[in-house]
């Protein structure tokens, strides 16, 4: 039975649904049937108190059996959620993979005990990690069909190269390849669902999007998620799609749906979205009691329409199989459920001392030797970089060390993407110019503080293009790039937009890695301009909060002062294996200060390395960004009216940071101030000054001593704006008042 579904879908040459086999029918049973005991088996564990968490499938066998049985494990891709069991064994994860899950243990291939069950992820048959948040999964199937798409049209930028995150991400893709992306219908009210459609729409993209339709979201029913209570009536008009709406109880329909959505797909029309109405027999999780909100009538009604008691009598009426015969299949798959619990009980559970295992790439350490280059290669030229990026074509005429950090971060991503075919940008304005036809006559724009200028009309279209507006959208389909082994490189235009796609940042970028137990990473690059001194930036584009994002295991942090340090650490940024947030200071964008020669393509400094800008004996400052060329000057005066040596320590990267550094001159001082621009309270300082309280409490001759902004936001008036964020004067204030402990 099993034989003639797989051999069809191997050969892509499914006979028409209607002329089903008995033995396909059977396999189909077989596999709803197996869920429904598989959940059973799980609900058993629970109540049992072996297990801790259970979500079922029942009632949305049907719809699932027959989506997978359309499509091809590993040659397709899948981004399923936690409602997908049937789909996920169709797809060949097995009850006891599954049964490990619930168990959490060691063994669980999913996430080796990291996730509840039905997280699900599998490298071998293409099923991405799954995790708890609603909807975010579309954006990452997007990324991953623009990334196929990318190396089916340009297959030779898949070769393996070493040097990089290349050497450790296998790439696969198939020309006519789809992915699945699925979602309940509740959760189609997430922005996130209409970010995705938005771009598989306009790019035609081979995204087969399913959403289950069970008439809940926990205790919410579907009419107060989706005007109208029918979500394929607010997206039909959604250019490029094919949709059916469907009986998600009927697994022929099912069936033949996503053969007609997959076909769609293939044929490269663009995406396709099936609409099945299904049945939620269950309650939301074993968590939850729906007899708190539903009738029960309704939910007797729901039990009228299970599609497993519906396909039995279909067999039992078609012929196919006798009561008897379809008893004794029963019996086996619930023995076979069983027999995987016992077994899943018995593997062993995760150690405690693996905890902290993937939390960051073990292939490639950012910090590590390879990135130090032994010395710029000084050169006046800025490889065609838009000098002050934007101004002008090419930067070959500016003396030695004229190089604003603008050019150098230019420069950095232009000679980055002639060496590695796999890096794309996109974001908000960062193209020339979305209509090329206009190039003809206008300079471009490349991006709002021009910092990509000139680099489509290097790269093409294909490689450096606009997203729509929408954060989540930019972040959520770099993970889909990433994941493929593609190099996004994405802007969010400024930091103080960065909160819609931190969901995404947050909850999927930062912890794929973790939450899968090291199967699947997105080493992806974020750009984003960020901080104050802007004279009128006012509150909503003069933020820091770099904290925020340094509280997320996965990240990495990078926060340049310089010029130099921007180019260098970009390109590791860029090389390295891990999701890197990569701050740029608008205010040091064009700033005198800290302006370099152009390094040369191979240029690159190691993370975790600070740098001692200014030597001293007194006291350390430790800081970082803007307030590094702040600190100089506080220290200038210092030293010139007190007499004070302030040694000023640039951390250059925040996550990770380089303790040993602040470690060996507080040894050396004695004394120490932590400074940033962002606020005081919960900020990045509290962190290093807390640890020096405790590693180097015998060391200090006075307390630990932190500078910041109030702890309010950053006003229009540039009165009030000077007195918010930390000036000169407030650090030589606490150079002075430190010195006299
Ligand atoms: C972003 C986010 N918000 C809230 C939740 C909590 N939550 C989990 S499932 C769920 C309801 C989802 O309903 P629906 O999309 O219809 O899927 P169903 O569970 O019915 O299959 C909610 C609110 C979550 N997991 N993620
Ligand atoms: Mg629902």
């Amino acid at each position: 039975m099993e034989v003639a579904i797989s051999s069809a879908r191997a050969s892509g040459t499914h006979p028409a649904p209607d002329e089903l086999s008995a033995q396909q029918k059977v396999e189909i049973y077989r596999l709803m049937f197996l869920s429904r005991s598989v959940d059973d088996r799980e609900v058993l564990l629970k109540r049992q108190q072996k297990t801790f968490f259970q979500i079922s499938t029942a009632g949305h066998e049907a719809l699932q059996v027959g989506a997978a049985l359309a499509l091809r494990p590993g040659y397709d891709w899948f981004f399923p959620y936690y409602r997908d069991g049937a789909l996920c064994l169709a797809l060949g994860v097995t009850p006891y993979d599954m049964m490990l899950q619930a168990a959490g243990a060691a063994t669980d291939p999913a996430s080796g005990g990291r996730q509840m069950p039905r997280h699900w992820s599998s490298r071998a048959l293409h099923i991405v990690s799954t995790s708890s948040s609603t909807a975010t999964q579309l954006l990452h199937a997007v990324g991953c069909a623009e990334a196929g798409r990318a190396f089916s049209r340009h297959p030779e930028i898949a070769a393996k190269a070493e040097g990089d995150y290349r050497a450790f991400h296998d790439v696969e893709f198939h020309g006519d390849e789809v992915a699945l992306a699925c979602v309940g219908e509740g959760s189609t009210s997430q922005g996130e669902f209409w970010e995705a459609i938005n771009t598989a729409s306009n790019q035609k993209l081979p995204v087969i999007f399913c959403v289950e339709d069970n008439g809940y979201a926990i205790s919410v029913p579907v009419e107060v998620n989706t005007p109208g209570g029918n979500i394929s009536r607010l997206v039909a008009n959604f250019p490029n799609f094919h949709f059916s709406e469907i009986d998600g109880n009927d697994p022929v329909a099912s069936l033949r749906a996503f053969q007609a959505a997959a076909a769609h797909c293939r044929a490269g029309h663009g995406p396709a979205l099936v609409h099945g109405h299904c049945v939620r027999l269950y309650s939301h999780s074993l968590s939850d009691d729906d007899k708190n909100y539903r009738s029960a009538s309704e939910r007797e009604a729901d039990l009228m329409c299970d599609p497993i008691a519906r396909m039995r009598s279909r067999l039992i009426g078609e012929g196919i199989l006798t009561a008897n015969e379809i008893d004794e299949l029963e019996r086996k798959l619930e023995a076979e459920a069983a027999e995987a619990a016992e077994r899943a009980l018995e593997a062993p559970l995760p150690t405690v001392e693996g905890i902290t295992e993937h939390v960051y790439s073990e292939d490639l350490d950012p910090t590590r030797a390879a990135f130090a280059t032994e010395q710029p290669q000084i050169s006046s030229e800025a490889n065609g970089a838009a000098s002050t990026a934007g101004q002008g074509p090419a930067a070959g005429h500016k003396s030695s060390g004229a190089h604003t950090m603008a050019d150098l971060i230019n420069s950095c991503l232009r000679d980055e993407m002639r060496r590695d075919p796999r890096i794309v940008i996109y974001g908000e304005d960062v193209a020339d110019a979305s209509r090329v036809e206009a190039l003809s006559e206008a300079k471009g724009k490349g991006g709002v503080f021009k910092l990509t200028a000139g680099l489509q009309t290097e790269f093409g279209s294909e490689r450096v293009f606009n997203s729509p507006l929408a954060e989540a959208n930019i972040v959520g389909r770099a993970i889909g790039y990433a994941l493929r082994g593609m190099k996004p490189v994405v802007e969010i235009q400024f930091f103080d937009y960065i909160w819609p796609a931190m969901h995404q940042i947050r909850n999927e970028l930062a912890l794929i890695r973790w939450r899968s137990n090291g199967t699947w990473a997105a080493p992806a690059v974020i750009r984003v301009p960020i901080g104050g001194y802007l004279t009128g930036g006012a509150i909503y584009h003069s933020q820091s909060g770099e904290s925020i994002f340094t509280h997320t295991p996965g990240l990495r942090v990078v926060f340049p002062s310089n010029a130099l340090d921007a180019n260098g650490l970009l390109r590791t940024a860029i090389r390295c294996d891990d999701p890197v947030l990569f701050f740029e200071h608008k205010r040091l964008y064009r700033e005198t200060y800290g302006r370099a020669a152009y390094p040369g393509p191979e240029f690159a400094i190691p993370f975790g390395k600070a740098k001692i800008v200014r030597p001293g004996s007194d006291l350390t400052l430790v800081t970082y960004g803007a307030l590094i060329p702040r600190a100089m000057q506080a220290a200038q005066h210092a030293q010139r009216e007190h007499g004070i040596e302030t040694e000023i320590l640039d951390l250059r990267t925040l996550n990770p940071y380089d303790w040993e550094a602040i470690a060996e001159s507080v040894r050396k001082t004695n004394r120490v101030i932590v400074a940033h621009e962002d606020m005081l309270s919960w900020g990045y300082g509290a962190e290093i000054a807390a640890r020096i309280a405790d590693e180097l409490f015998d060391e200090l001759d006075a307390p630990v001593r932190r500078i910041g902004a109030m702890d309010t936001f950053v006003a229009y008036q540039p009165k009030l704006e000077d007195a918010i964020l930390p000036q000169p004067e407030n650090i030589l204030k606490a150079i002075v008042e430190l010195m006299a402990y």
